[in-house]
């Protein structure tokens, strides 16, 4: 079951449909997150899972001011992004289970490479820095044939030091394309705060010097990222270029599902605010946990179909590779 996407926003915090649907949504990503932490603990798990847990707030509310047609380049800590998109959790478990089921027929294999064309789910940047040229070429076909669509390139802090955020950036903003560039700052890359190797603190102050918009939005509020991320898309739409949206964010659990984080400060742990709570007090208690409880079924239902699901055949390991 793919879900419908409410966008373009913005909506409210007081609109009830949008709350829920959000909420939902995020449930079902925290929903998953669970599952591939236990399974990873069960089980032998042959791929490396990021878990997201403490960012679900930051796709989707970005995510809910997108359609269909827009185009998502995400980085893949989670899967809140593919969740909010549209994707169903079948595919996304299929895919990190190594199985038939999978997005990708069960070769990404744990990494997610979850890959939905028709619903503009364009793929993972695992080599960092990879979404943002591809971003700019979505939004430069869209803006060449006029087709009103915008493109979003999803990264973490530590890969806004990659070369191709600044050359990327340059031309967008000159030729103003369509594109949002939205960063997820957790303050980490893998065990390495960000002050350790950026100069600004902010993700965000890096727009000013090509001159386009650069906005710090509260991550943990699915809304508040809503709207940031509306507006920033009406102006795309508008002809007005490029975006820079900063999403303060916090990595509840390792780099990766089995991570000692030798390298934690307690405090940071401290700064922690649940997103789901955070959006939850706006709806009744009975109704949050209603949305809580479907989420977990559906997650444990697909799980258990990913997991009697085949594996691929070894034989189609070389299809879908391009070679020049
Ligand atoms: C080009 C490249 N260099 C290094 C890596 C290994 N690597 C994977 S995730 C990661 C840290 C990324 O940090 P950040 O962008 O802040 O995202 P986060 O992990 O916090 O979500 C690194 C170094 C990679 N995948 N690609």
């Amino acid at each position: 079951m793919a879900f419908s996407v409410p966008g373009p926003g913005p909506r409210t915090r007081s609109d009830p449909d949008f709350t829920e649907t959000l909420y939902h949504r995020m449930a079902i990503t925290r929903a998953i997150e669970t599952r591939m932490e236990r399974h990873v603990r069960e089980h032998r798990f042959a791929g490396w899972w990021h878990p997201g847990e403490g960012q679900e707030a930051a796709g989707i509310g970005a995510t809910a001011a997108m359609k269909h047609e827009d185009y998502l380049f995400y980085q893949g800590r989670g899967c809140s992004w593919a969740i909010g998109k549209g994707m169903a959790p079948d595919p996304i478990l299929g895919d990190l289970l190594g199985k038939v089921t999978g997005a990708t027929r069960g070769k990404g294999g744990g990494v997610p490479h979850w890959v939905d064309y028709s619903i503009g789910v364009m793929g993972e940047g695992a080599t960092l820095g990879s979404v943002y040229p591809l971003a700019a070429g979505a939004a430069l076909a869209a803006k060449l044939r006029r087709s009103g669509q915008v493109a979003l390139a999803n990264f973490g802090d530590g890969t806004a030091s990659r070369g191709t955020f600044h050359e990327t950036l340059v031309h967008a903003a000159a030729w103003k394309l369509p594109l949002i560039y939205f960063c997820e700052n957790n303050g980490l890359l893998v065990g390495t705060k960000l002050g350790a190797v950026c100069p600004t603190e902010n993700i965000a102050d890096f727009a000013a010097g090509y001159g386009i918009p650069g906005v710090i939005v509260d991550g943990q509020d699915a809304v508040a990222v809503h709207e940031a991320t509306a507006a920033a898309i009406a102006r795309a739409r508008a002809g007005e270029g490029p975006t820079l949206i900063e999403a303060k964010v916090f990595r509840r659990r390792g780099h990766y599902a089995g991570d000692p984080q030798n390298y934690r400060d307690a405090r940071y742990a401290e700064q922690y605010r649940d997103p789901l709570p955070v959006l939850g007090e706006h709806l009744a208690p009975e109704v949050a946990k209603a949305l809580r409880d479907a989420a977990e079924a559906q997650v444990q239902t697909a799980y258990e179909a990913a997991m009697a699901a085949a594996s691929p055949d070894p034989s189609v390991i070389y299809r879908n590779l391009y070679h020049g």
